[in-house]
């Protein structure tokens, strides 16, 4: 898989890809990351890239003369499966887009600033938007982050153990269970004696049914709804 990341902060999104699963990820070539500085497409030498709204009001909107720069050249070079915008007034991500997007070759991400992009960059290039929560960020890179590395630990040979992936929270729409380990009490605190018992079909049906009591408890909307982000 391939990501191209357009931003105009490359250094504020680069650090999560340089620790742990993603960065062993782009080591054994799983995926490449490619990041684009939009300044770098700006209108003029002094680095334009955003200007004020039409009908007033603060803050600034990025143009889309240097977005459509630097989409077209990746266009020149290869077909993308997806072109994303990373947005608050979007759909929410959740696992099964995760999931969906960890199949496909080759991603654009757009991560916008201020207010935002001008509409018809919206409306001319972008496949899919993507909110990560209802939260404002003071821009969209972390998100993009966030939206990269719930794709990327789903490549297959990503994650060493391949089921781990399959027993996370929200791969069957369903919080995880608790985990425990050593010491199996910790002052007067014990384990589950099922956890220590070596039965595994039991342990199997305990893990499930202690998964449905709490997402009951925390989060009862997902045993509600398929929620897949279109
Ligand atoms: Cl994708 N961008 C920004 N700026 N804020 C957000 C977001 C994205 N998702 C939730 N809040």
């Amino acid at each position: 898989m391939r990501i191209d990341i357009i931003t105009v902060s490359p250094e504020l999104i680069k650090s999560p890809f340089e620790h742990s699963i993603i960065k062993r990820a782009i080591d054994k070539n799983f995926v490449e990351i490619h990041f684009h500085d939009l300044r770098k497409y700006a209108l003029n030498k002094y680095g334009k890239i955003d200007d004020y709204q039409f009908g007033g009001g603060a803050g600034m909107v990025l143009m889309i003369e240097p977005i459509d720069k630097c989409i077209s050249a990746l266009l020149t070079q290869r077909e993308y499966d997806e072109i994303i915008y990373m947005t608050p007034d979007a759909k929410m991500l959740n696992q099964q887009t995760a999931n969906n997007l960890s199949t496909l070759k080759n991603i654009i991400i757009l991560t916008g600033h201020y207010k935002g992009v001008d509409q018809r960059v919206r409306d001319r290039f972008i496949t899919k938007e993507i909110s990560i929560g209802d939260y404002v960020l003071s821009g969209g890179e972390l998100a993009a982050a966030v939206l990269s590395d719930a794709v990327i630990r789903l490549i297959p040979g990503v994650l060493g153990d391949e089921t781990s992936a399959l027993t996370d929270s929200f791969q069957d729409n369903l919080l995880a269970p608790p985990v425990y380990t050593r010491p199996a009490e910790y002052k007067g605190m014990k384990t589950p004696g099922i956890l220590l018992s070596g039965n595994f079909p039991e342990i199997d049906q305990w893990r499930h049914e202690e998964a449905i009591k709490r997402t009951q408890s925390i989060r009862p909307d997902l045993l509600k709804n398929d929620k897949e982000l279109k």
